[in-house]
């Protein structure tokens, strides 16, 4: 089933939309879905070549989700009634599967242009409508502006000396070409966060010479994945409409569990023990995310966790140098202050004798050469293929990439050099009738995509409404309203042990980008009630409507 769509340039020059969504994944394609069936005309732009977002571009061996997929897909029962899946954390073409299942039940593709990015978005103050300008050079006229650019978009490069020099295959995990090969390759992978991880359980098994180059050693967790039969999924979906219930009113992070109310450091030694064990067992991101709930605010709390940690993982690793570095004594930065990712066969694939780790805050990367990367300490190793697995400029980079600009003429990234502050998470003074989803400062990406574009989404066509209802073409929010967001999460964050960590949770993985929280820390529940307590106030509280 195909998920693309005409995308041959349309001239949207005389066109006029209520609401032009960018971006179709989870939660653009929501926005679309929904607006549409209330009578807004809605068009969307992807530039990508189909729907699924992130899972569309990335393409990368092993790319997987880190939601288990019962919380991973739309909480609708049409959907889910029919929709059975075969793994317990699907990856990123079983994904695609999902899109292409979602087009065949909503037809949304008719109204979407794919391989066509928005470069510029103009606001006329006069007429209170958006011009935006598109990457075929057309121009599309629209009243509202949902940008759904999601976090995890713009590829992070770091700017290696020689990379020019470089005569073998040099790739991104977020642009993987179809059809390159490593198997009996010199291989290597720059970074080990998620990407690194999944790629490294992928290439080491296969490649001649795999050469990870860890600045910081992820505290991964174990994923547990297994096939799901059709039994599974028979019980599966007895059991979604209460996981959904739970997932989109109760937990902090928009998934089907949520942290364990108990601190950590009033339990006897035995009580933390088996608990961790447990979710440990479970697997995914329950000791993270199910944890103790004094782990992400008490140093004490989260050496345990740490502790535990350790414990499991040095007891995989053969080689005491690579445990060493890949589960070091002293925490590299408090457990859970950075995304966990979740391994399969991670430690594994670091006990193998082809695999080497090259610590690169001791041995850093010099440059690249014709043939492969020197490090500091004059060692020349030869690469045929060469990964970056350094992440991503997240939250605000896709929309820092488009001129966006807005009553006074400033782009977003001009307006943001400083800091963001962003109302909700979803919007900024001086851009009105514009909207952000999964944006900057809200709980998007501190939690579960779907939950968000859900419940986020809903609040968005709520305020789309409203202003439809009672004849308004304009809302902006107010400084006064941005800055008070930004200082709920500055003192969540103050109270925190997340800002121990470089991560891009606080901008702090960009070389020279402000460092900041960048996620709204108060959780899902306090997140909507900031919500309805803006639209009970008739959208009046921190928003000005025209
Ligand atoms: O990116 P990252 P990612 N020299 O920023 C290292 C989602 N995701 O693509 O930790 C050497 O986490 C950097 O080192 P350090 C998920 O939300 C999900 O892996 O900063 N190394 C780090 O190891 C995830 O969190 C899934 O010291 C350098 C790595 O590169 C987010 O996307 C799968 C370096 C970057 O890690 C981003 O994950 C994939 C340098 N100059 C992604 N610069 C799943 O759902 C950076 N690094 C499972």
């Amino acid at each position: 089933m195909s998920t693309q769509a005409d995308t041959s340039p349309v001239s949207e020059a005389t066109a006029m939309y209520d609401v032009v969504v960018v971006g179709a994944g989870f939660s653009g394609v929501y926005q679309l879905w929904h607006l549409r069936e209330r009578g807004f005309s809605v068009i969307l732009f992807e530039a990508g070549s189909g729907l699924g977002g992130v899972w569309n571009l990335n393409r990368y061996p092993g790319a997987r989700v880190d939601s288990d997929g019962i919380d991973y897909q739309f909480s609708h029962e049409r959907f889910w009634k029919n929709w059975d899946m075969s793994e317990r954390f699907p990856d990123h073409r079983e994904l695609r599967d999902y899109f292409a299942y979602l087009e065949s039940q909503l037809d949304l593709c008719k109204d979407c242009r794919f391989n066509t990015k928005v470069v510029a978005a103009d606001f006329n103050d006069s007429e209170c409508v958006w011009t935006l300008t598109t990457s075929d050079g057309s121009t599309t006229r629209t009243r509202y502006v949902v940008f759904a650019t999601g976090s995890t978009v713009e590829p992070y490069r770091p700017d290696f000396p020689g990379t020019d020099d470089y005569q073998g295959t040099l790739v991104h995990t977020a642009r993987w070409p179809e059809g390159l090969e490593y198997a009996g390759k010199r291989v290597a992978v720059i970074g080990t966060g998620a990407s690194g991880v999944q790629m490294i359980q992928e290439i080491g098994p296969v490649a001649e010479q795999l050469t990870v180059f860890q600045r910081t050693p992820n505290l991964s967790l174990p994923m547990r994945q297994r096939r799901l039969t059709a039994a599974d999924n028979v019980a599966l979906r007895e059991a979604y409409p209460e996981t959904f219930a739970r997932r989109n009113t109760e937990t902090f992070a928009g998934f089907s569990y949520d942290f364990d109310p108990r601190k950590a450091v009033e339990l006897s030694d035995e009580e933390r023990e088996k608990y961790y064990e447990q979710c440990w067992q479970e697997g995914g991101l329950r000791l993270w995310l199910a944890g103790f709930i004094d782990t992400l605010f008490d140093h004490d709390a989260n050496k345990y966790a740490y502790e535990f940690w350790k414990k499991k993982i040095r007891a995989c690793i053969k080689d005491p140098a690579k445990a060493d570095l890949l589960a070091p004594h002293e925490p590299p930065h408090p457990f859970g202050t950075k995304r966990e990712a979740l391994h399969q066969n991670y430690y594994e694939v670091m006990n193998q004798d082809n695999v080497e780790i090259v610590p690169v805050r001791e041995t850093p990367i010099e440059r690249f050469t014709e043939t492969g990367i020197r490090t500091a300490d004059g060692r020349e190793r030869v690469f045929d293929v060469v990964v970056l697995a350094t992440g991503y400029d997240n939250n605000t980079g896709a929309l820092t990439a488009i001129d966006v600009r807005g009553t006074d003429g400033r782009t977003l990234r001009e307006k943001w050099v400083d800091g963001v502050d962003v109302y909700l998470g979803a919007l900024t003074q001086g851009y009105p009738n514009l909207v952000f989803l999964y944006g900057p400062q809200s709980p998007a990406a501190f939690g579960n995509g779907p939950t968000s574009a859900e419940l986020q989404g809903d609040e968005v066509i709520n305020l789309l409404e409203y202003m439809r209802q009672h004849g308004h073409t304009r809302f902006e929010s107010t400084r006064q309203a941005d800055e008070a967001w930004t200082a709920e999460i500055d003192a969540i964050d103050d109270v925190a042990l997340l800002k121990y960590a470089d991560s891009w949770y606080n901008a702090s993985n960009i070389p020279g980008k402000h460092r900041q929280m960048l996620q709204y820390l108060g959780g899902f529940p306090t997140y909507m009630q900031r919500w309805q307590t803006e639209r009970e106030s008739g959208y009046t509280k921190g928003l000005v409507l025209g």
